[in-house]
């Protein structure tokens, strides 16, 4: 009887099989190494990244100088807790503060975590300051979101697979239509204590809402004493060609949540920015976490904001960004719906599930992943240059006009 001879590859894929919960339908490549837009499989093959980890990495993976941070300080101390008090998280909060012009900041771990912190400090702010009645407290969010998994978090989400299984859910939450001002000024209440939406929606498909929405919603959630709460998790730290996605409306938040990128992929790292009114609702004890503000993340995610600046990828992402879909935008099939972006963010709608689409571009040596079944999300690390997107724009067009 002939014995099957498992690949590399698939060994690790039936031991993942085997022995992990099956909460996602990964790509079946296997990697073991990377470096800048790089990633090479257990066999071998080389493929150009055009996710970033859902923009984790924005600065290239496992960027030197993020690395030996990551090293020093693993050498010196990598937790204190915040029992005690660490020489790295006051220059981390000094830094964003003069990066950002945000007061204050609370480090989290997660995204999701920091958008928990940011509901939890929008709703104090309602009770202490606004002075709405105690558990009345209303947060306006958008149809198609992504905030994270949570159960308060997939209490406020519109899509039923988020949701199915989880409740019974977190009240206080109003979903309205993205890119819909006039629904905003609707749904607002003397209880609404915030209006949270991302700047782009990135899971909904690369969803870029109409010029001035952002900026009709800041001048009405001001009107209404709304926290306005951007959710820049995804968008943020470069990756719209702009260092926060909102700053393309001239605009400012209340509240501004960041993560992801913050640590150049190498930590879970993620902070909730605002004024001193809003963070200031937060007494000793009121709200924390074993790992937030820890001195190995702050020591990481302070070389990822620098390089992210010194080495100019914000403006990369603009230039190459407008490149990169100006090329896209060429592709001629009766298959692609429309191919949208802002700076190196792009999505590629189609009339058919781009799954398939998926698949093929991994065997060209393009590892992208579909969102919401019928969109190719291309989001490489900022750091890619003019040549390695010519490369990218060779294999995408040979998928896609050919098949
Ligand atoms: C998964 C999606 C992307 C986010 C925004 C908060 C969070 C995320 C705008 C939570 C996280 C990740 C989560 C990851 C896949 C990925 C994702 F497909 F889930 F929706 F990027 F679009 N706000 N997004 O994008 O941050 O807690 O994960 O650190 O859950 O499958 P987190």
């Amino acid at each position: 009887m002939p014995t099957t001879e498992l690949t590399p590859t698939q060994e690790f894929i039936e031991l993942e099989h085997q022995y992990g919960a099956h909460n996602y339908h990964p790509l079946d490549v296997v990697i073991d190494r990377a470096e800048g837009v790089w990633v090479y499989d257990v066999e071998g093959r080389r493929y150009l990244d055009c996710l970033a980890a859902y923009s984790a990495v924005n600065q290239g993976h496992c960027h030197p100088r993020i690395l030996q941070t990551l090293i020093e300080q693993a050498h010196k101390v990598t937790l204190t807790s915040r029992a005690f008090r660490n020489d790295q998280l006051p220059l981390f909060y000094k830094e964003l503060h003069d990066l950002t012009g945000f007061d204050l900041a609370l480090p989290m771990n997660s995204g999701a975590e920091a958008v928990e912190t940011a509901v939890k400090a929008a709703r104090k702010w309602g009770y202490k300051v606004k002075g709405i009645p105690n558990d009345k407290a209303e947060i306006i969010v958008c149809a198609n979101n992504f905030h994270g998994r949570t159960v308060t978090i997939v209490s406020f989400s519109s899509d039923q697979q988020y949701r199915y299984g989880f409740g019974p859910f977190t009240p206080g939450f109003k979903i309205i239509p993205y890119g819909d001002a006039g629904a905003l000024r609707e749904a607002i209440t003397p209880n609404t204590c915030a209006f949270l939406v991302e700047p782009i929606q990135g899971e909904a498909g690369i969803i870029i809402p109409p010029a001035g929405y952002l900026k009709e919603a800041s001048a009405i959630c001001r009107e209404h004493r709304v926290l306005l709460m951007c959710d820049e998790i995804q968008s943020g730290l470069g990756r719209t060609g702009e260092l926060f996605a909102y700053m393309h409306e001239g605009i400012r938040p209340d509240v501004l949540i960041v993560g992801k990128a913050l640590s150049g992929g190498f930590y879970p790292v993620s902070a909730v920015l605002a004024s001193k009114e809003v963070l200031g609702v937060f007494n000793p004890g009121d709200h924390g976490s074993t790992f937030g503000g820890n001195p190995l993340a702050s020591a990481v995610a302070r070389t990822a904001l620098r390089v992210l600046i010194e080495e100019e990828m914000v403006r990369n992402s603009a230039v190459l960004g407008r490149y990169f879909l100006g090329r896209l935008q060429t592709l001629r099939s009766a298959d692609v719906k429309e191919v949208r972006g802002k700076g190196l963010w792009i999505g590629i709608e189609l009339h058919s599930p781009a799954r398939p689409y998926c698949e093929a571009l991994k065997k060209e040596g393009l590892l992208c992943k579909e969102t919401h079944d019928h969109v190719i999300r291309i989001a490489p690390p900022l750091t890619i240059t003019r040549e390695e997107i010519d490369w990218a724009f060779e294999r995408i067009r040979k998928v896609i006009e050919t098949r």
